[in-house]
C-alpha cells in the first residue's frame, strides 16, 4: 500500500512560549515593542499618541471627500455610509448608473367641475353625502345620474340611484381637450402610439429573451446568475404571459409557449400550490388565452387545474385552504396556522365562475359564491372594510381590527365590483358591498398629506389610523374609474384621479422614479416632504398596480398626461431593472439611482400584468381588449362580460 501523498490530519506544534529563546515570532516582537514604549517619557509617549490621532482624523476627511467625489454622494446617502462597504461590486448586467434628475412636482389635477351636458340631471344620493369625507373630498363633484324612471337605472345600496347605462370609453370622463398640456395633434399622436407600443413590445421581447435562455419551463428567471426559480415548478411565467404575448401580437414566441403547454405541461405533480395564486395567474391565464385564441387546448388545460383546485373548499366552513396538493388532492392550511387570508379567499370567483359557465359544471361558481355569501354576512366589518384574516373551520374573521387596501384585503374589494361587472350587473349584492366599501374607505382612510396635500389610503389598526400606503393600493385608482364608468357615482371618478396622482408621486419623488414597495405620508403641517420612505420598504417588484390604474384612468378620460406619466415609468423599469443578458430584475432601494440592488428575480406579473397594462395604455385603439366586452382578473387576464341573454349555470 502506498502512503497517501496528502496527509489526512494536521498536526499543530507549540513553539517558542516554553523556551522563551529569541525568535521571529509575533509573540516576541509585541514584548520588544512594549519594552521600548515603557523607556519612552510621559511627554514622549503624548505627543506620539497626538501625532497618531491627527493622523487618523486626516486619513478619515480625505476618505470621504474622495468617496464623494467619485460616486457623487449626498446628503441622504450619508445616511447608509456604512453601507458602501458591504456593497457588491456594481454587477456589469445592470446599466451604468445615471443619476435621474427629480421631476418637479407635477401641479395638482385640475379642480374643473365636471360638464354635466352629456348627463341627465342631478338627483339626491345619499352615497354623496360628505360625512366625515369632506375635508378630503370637498372638491367632489355631483354624480351624474340617470332620471328616475328610467330603465337602465338600479336602485341599489341604501338607495343610491346607480346608472348602468356604460358610456363609450373615453366619452363621459372625456378630457382631452385643445388646451390639454398632454395633448398633441393626430400625426404626433400616431407616431408616438407607434414608438411606445414598440417600446413595450421590445421590454417584453428582452424579457422573454432571459426567461427562454435560463429558465424556460420554470417558475420564475432569475436574470442576474441567469438560472430559475421555482414556486410551484408549473412554468408560472410562460403560462401568466400567453395572452400578454397574443396581444402584444409576438406571434412566435406565442407559438413557442404554446407548443410547451401542449407537450410538457402537466398538472398531475406532486406538488403544494396556493390557491388564490394559482388561480389569478393559471387558471386566470389560460381561460383568457382560451378566449382570446378559442385554442381549445387552453380551456382543457383549464378544466384540468380547476378541477385540481376544488379539494381546497373541502373545509368546515367551506371557507377554503390557501394550500392544495395538485397531484393528491389534498389541502391544506399554511403550517402555522388555520387562517386563510381574506383576500385570497375573495379573489379566485372570476375564474371558477367562468370555468362553470363553460363547462356548465355548476360545482366551481358554487364553491366560490358560496365564500362570497359567508363573508358578505359576517360580523366584523368596520363600514364594509374587512379585517385582513378569516378562519377555515370557524368560518370567522380573525386577527380584526386592522383594515387596509393593501396587503391581504385589497382585492376583495376590486372582485366585488368586477363580479357585478362579469355578471352583467345583476348580483346586487355585490355592488352594495363594494358601494359600502368605497364610503368606508372615505370615511375612514382617506386622508391628505402635507405640504402638497396628496390624497392617499391609509390603514387602520385598532381606532389608529396609521399614514401608511402599500403600491398594491394603487390598483384602486382603476377599480373605482371601472365602476364610474359603469354608472356608479362620478364622485368615485374625481377620486380615482386623485389617488392616481398620489401613486404617481409615488414614482416621481423617488431617484430611481420607480415607486416602494410601502410609502408613509407626511400629516404634520409644517413637514418638507409628503412621501417617506422606511429602509426595509424601498424595494420594487416591478409591481403593475399604477400602470393599471393609468391604463384605465387613460381608456376612460383620454387625458394624454396619464400615457406620458406610464412612458416615464417604463423608462424608469429599463434604466434601473433591465439586464443585459435578457430579462428584468426586482431591486432593493428606489432611493439610490447609482446601486439600485438587484434582487435577482422577474416576477411572473411583470409579463402578465406589468407590460400588457403599458401596452393598453399606449394604444390609442379602445377596442384592443374593450373594458365593455372584458372585465380582467386581478393577474390582468380578461375574460368576458357575461352576455345578458345567456342562462347563467346557478
Ligand atoms: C399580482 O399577483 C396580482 O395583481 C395580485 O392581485 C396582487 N399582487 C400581484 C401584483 O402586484
Amino acid at each position: 500500500m502506498h502512503a497517501p501523498s496528502r496527509p489526512d490530519y494536521v498536526s499543530i506544534h507549540f513553539t517558542g512560549q516554553q523556551t522563551g529563546s529569541y525568535n521571529n515570532g509575533k509573540q516576541w516582537r509585541r514584548q520588544s515593542y512594549w519594552r521600548k514604549w515603557k523607556q519612552l517619557s510621559r511627554l514622549q509617549r503624548s505627543l506620539f499618541l497626538f501625532m497618531l490621532v491627527l493622523l487618523f482624523i486626516c486619513g478619515l476627511a480625505s476618505y470621504s471627500s474622495v468617496t464623494k467625489q467619485l460616486r457623487g454622494f449626498t446628503v441622504r446617502e450619508q445616511e447608509t455610509e456604512s453601507n458602501i462597504l458591504l456593497k457588491p461590486f456594481k454587477p456589469h448586467v445592470l446599466p451604468e448608473p445615471v443619476r435621474q434628475g427629480q421631476d418637479p412636482l407635477p401641479e395638482q389635477p385640475s379642480q374643473r367641475k365636471l360638464s354635466n351636458k352629456r348627463g341627465p340631471p342631478v338627483l339626491p344620493n345619499r352615497l354623496q353625502k360628505k360625512g366625515n369625507t369632506s375635508n378630503i373630498l370637498s372638491e367632489v363633484k355631483a354624480a351624474d345620474i340617470k332620471k328616475e324612471g328610467d330603465e337602465e337605472r338600479v336602485i341599489s345600496w341604501r338607495g343610491a340611484v346607480i346608472d348602468t347605462v356604460q358610456v363609450t370609453e373615453g366619452g363621459k370622463y372625456g378630457e382631452n381637450k385643445e388646451d390639454s398640456p398632454g395633448n398633441r395633434n393626430v400625426n404626433q399622436s400616431k407616431v408616438l402610439e407607434t414608438e411606445r407600443m414598440e417600446a413595450v413590445r421590445e421590454a417584453f421581447r428582452h424579457a422573454w429573451k432571459g426567461y427562454k435562455e435560463y429558465a424556460w419551463g420554470h417558475d420564475e428567471l432569475r436574470p442576474v446568475s441567469r438560472s430559475y426559480s421555482e414556486w410551484f415548478g408549473l412554468g408560472l411565467t410562460l403560462i401568466d404571459a400567453l395572452d400578454t404575448m397574443w396581444i402584444l401580437e409576438l406571434k412566435q414566441e406565442f407559438e413557442e409557449a404554446r407548443e410547451w403547454v401542449a407537450s410538457e405541461l402537466t398538472f398531475n405533480k406532486n406538488v403544494d400550490v396556493n390557491l388564490f395564486e394559482t388561480t389569478i395567474r393559471i387558471l386566470g391565464g389560460l381561460l383568457s388565452t382560451y378566449h382570446l385564441t378559442g385554442d381549445s387546448l387552453f380551456l382543457d388545460k383549464a378544466k384540468d387545474i380547476g378541477s385540481r383546485l376544488m379539494p381546497a373548499f373541502n373545509t368546515q366552513s367551506k371557507i377554503p385552504y390557501s394550500d392544495v396538493n395538485i397531484g393528491k388532492g389534498t389541502a391544506h392550511p399554511p403550517r402555522w396556522t388555520s387562517d386563510s387570508t381574506v383576500a385570497e379567499v375573495t379573489s379566485i370567483q372570476l375564474e371558477f365562475r367562468e370555468l362553470s359557465r363553460l363547462t356548465q359544471e355548476p360545482q366551481y361558481q358554487a364553491a366560490v359564491a358560496e365564500v362570497m355569501n359567508q363573508v358578505h354576512k359576517l360580523e366584523g366589518k368596520l363600514d364594509g372594510l374587512v379585517p385582513m384574516f378569516i378562519n377555515t373551520n370557524s368560518g370567522q374573521f380573525t386577527h380584526q381590527g386592522i383594515y387596509t387596501l393593501g396587503a391581504r384585503a385589497d382585492s376583495y374589494y376590486e372582485y366585488l365590483l368586477k363580479q357585478w361587472i362579469q355578471g352583467g350587473k345583476k348580483e346586487n349584492q355585490f355592488l352594495e358591498d363594494y358601494l359600502q366599501a368605497i364610503e368606508g374607505v372615505k370615511k375612514n382612510l382617506l386622508q391628505k398629506s402635507s405640504p402638497n396635500g396628496l390624497v392617499f389610503v391609509g390603514e387602520l389598526s385598532h381606532g389608529q389610523f396609521s399614514p401608511k400606503m402599500d403600491h398594491l393600493v394603487c390598483f384602486l385608482p382603476g377599480t373605482l374609474a371601472l365602476g364610474a364608468h359603469n354608472g356608479l357615482p362620478a364622485d368615485h371618478m374625481d377620486l380615482a384621479k386623485e389617488l392616481m396622482h398620489t401613486c404617481y408621486q409615488m414614482y416621481v419623488q423617488m431617484e430611481t422614479g420607480l415607486s416602494p414597495e410601502i410609502v408613509h405620508f407626511n400629516m404634520h403641517q409644517g413637514s418638507i416632504r409628503d412621501i417617506d420612505v422606511k429602509p426595509a420598504d424601498r424595494h420594487n417588484l416591478l409591481r403593475p398596480e399604477t400602470v393599471e390604474s393609468l391604463f384605465y384612468l387613460y381608456r376612460f378620460t383620454k387625458d394624454r398626461k396619464y400615457q406620458d406619466w406610464g412612458w416615464k415609468i417604463l423608462q424608469n423599469f429599463n434604466k434601473y431593472t433591465k439586464v443585459s443578458s435578457g430579462g428584468y430584475t426586482s431591486i432593493n432601494n428606489v432611493c439610490d439611482p447609482d446601486y439600485p440592488s438587484p434582487r435577482d428575480k422577474m416576477e411572473s406579473f411583470f409579463l402578465g400584468e406589468t407590460l400588457k397594462y403599458f401596452y393598453l395604455l399606449f394604444s390609442e385603439d379602445a377596442d384592443l381588449i374593450s373594458l365593455d366586452k372584458y372585465v380582467f382578473n386581478t393577474e390582468a387576464h380578461p375574460l368576458p362580460i357575461w352576455p345578458p341573454a345567456e342562462p347563467q349555470p346557478l
